[in-house]
């Protein structure tokens, strides 16, 4: 038997809506290596997910179908523990605990509540601000020292080792790791078909703006068909690229899906309007996701096996965190339960 080093990574996807393809560029498709190289936990993080509004039929579903999209790409039960956040009592627990260590000062600095809160923070929930105290629990929860993220997870990360230093300093203890950032190799951060300034996201009220990884051929077509461009042609140089978000998103996406830089996308297709690079764009799109969709639709028929292999999952990651958790109890002075 091979030894797995043991380095422990954790990740985490929410069920908010269908998986896109700045989901599986960004995120997903490099998972699929780290089930070999680490230990890997990768969880669907449904309690982050509810820090918004989620209809609950849609987000069952949903969810069920990020862990079918998540087997599709090629996450591999044997090979990882995968499996639901609310299916582990740990994440909620520690998140409360994580609640009394973090410090609403430092909870205040955190960009992303604001960008999600929107102009009317009022009305956000209280779960959204608290959101890195639960991500915190998430990773360290399992005592995970390497997290995958794009950069826009880093201040929550660093906001994670505060809170993990505060709770070694205040119990007086050397508890919890020091966590590090995974940094994947050329970071893949789609842009919105409509709009090359926002990200592509999966709650975007437009599904014009995004690749879901259930769209079929013809979906693909008509919304690469119709993403935003503009009249130029495809440039020589990446310096031609400045100031055309939408173009450097079309050409950073055919990068990707074909695994390559895209200063060779553009020796390559220099000179050409976009009308004919959406054509070669979408067959590389068609060709690389159809068998993942295709994959998605076969697992879907199956609800039982999916639920099973999450169960299975989440006595895995339960067996990792509660004796972590019991010694939290154990230091912070909590009367063990009989
Ligand atoms: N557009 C993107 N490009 C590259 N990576 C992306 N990720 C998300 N969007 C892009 C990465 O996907 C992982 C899981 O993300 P998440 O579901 O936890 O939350 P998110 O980042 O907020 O993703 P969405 O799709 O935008 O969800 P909603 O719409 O619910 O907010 C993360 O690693 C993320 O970096």
């Amino acid at each position: 038997m091979v030894m797995k080093p043991m380095t422990r990574v954790f990740s985490g996807i929410q069920p908010s809506g269908v998986p896109t393809l700045g989901n599986y560029l960004g995120a997903i498709r490099n998972w699929v290596p780290m089930q070999d190289a680490h230990e890997s936990i990768f969880c669907i993080v449904d309690l982050h997910a509810i820090t918004v509004w989620q209809d609950p039929k849609e987000l069952s579903r949903q969810t069920r179908e990020m862990a079918a999209a998540l087997i599709a790409c090629g996450l591999d039960s044997k090979r990882c523990t995968l499996f639901v956040q609310s299916h582990v009592p740990a994440h909620a627990e520690l998140g409360w605990i994580f609640n009394c260590v973090a410090r609403i000062g430092w909870l205040n600095r955190m960009t992303q509540f604001k960008d999600k809160a929107g102009k009317d923070r009022e009305a956000a929930s209280a779960g959204l601000y608290v959101y890195p105290n639960l991500m915190a629990a998430d990773i360290l929860a399992y005592h995970a020292t390497k997290v995958p993220v794009g950069d826009d997870q880093k201040q929550h990360l660093e906001l994670a080792n505060d809170i993990a230093q505060k709770f070694n300093h205040d119990y007086g203890v050397e508890f919890f790791p020091n966590i590090e950032p995974l940094i994947q190799g050329v970071a893949a951060r789609v842009m919105s078909l409509r709009d090359g300034t926002k990200k592509m996201s999966k709650s975007d009220p437009s599904d014009q703006s995004r690749i879901n990884l259930t769209d079929d051929a013809d979906a693909i077509a008509l919304k690469i068909r119709r993403a935003k461009t503009d009249a130029e042609p495809i440039p020589e140089h990446m310096a031609g690229l400045e100031g055309r978000p939408e173009a450097r998103n079309l050409v950073g996406i055919m990068a990707a899906i074909t695994d390559t830089l895209p200063e060779n996308v553009l020796r390559e297709h220099s000179g050409q309007g976009f009308g004919a690079f959406k054509g070669t764009l979408t067959e590389a799109l068609v060709a690389h996701l159809s068998p993942i969709a295709a994959e998605m639709r076969r697992l879907l028929t199956d609800p039982g096996a999916l639920d099973a292999a999450l169960h299975l999952g989440a006595e895995r990651a339960n067996a990792v965190a509660e004796p972590i958790m019991k010694q939290a109890r154990e230091i912070i002075g909590l009367l063990p339960a009989r």
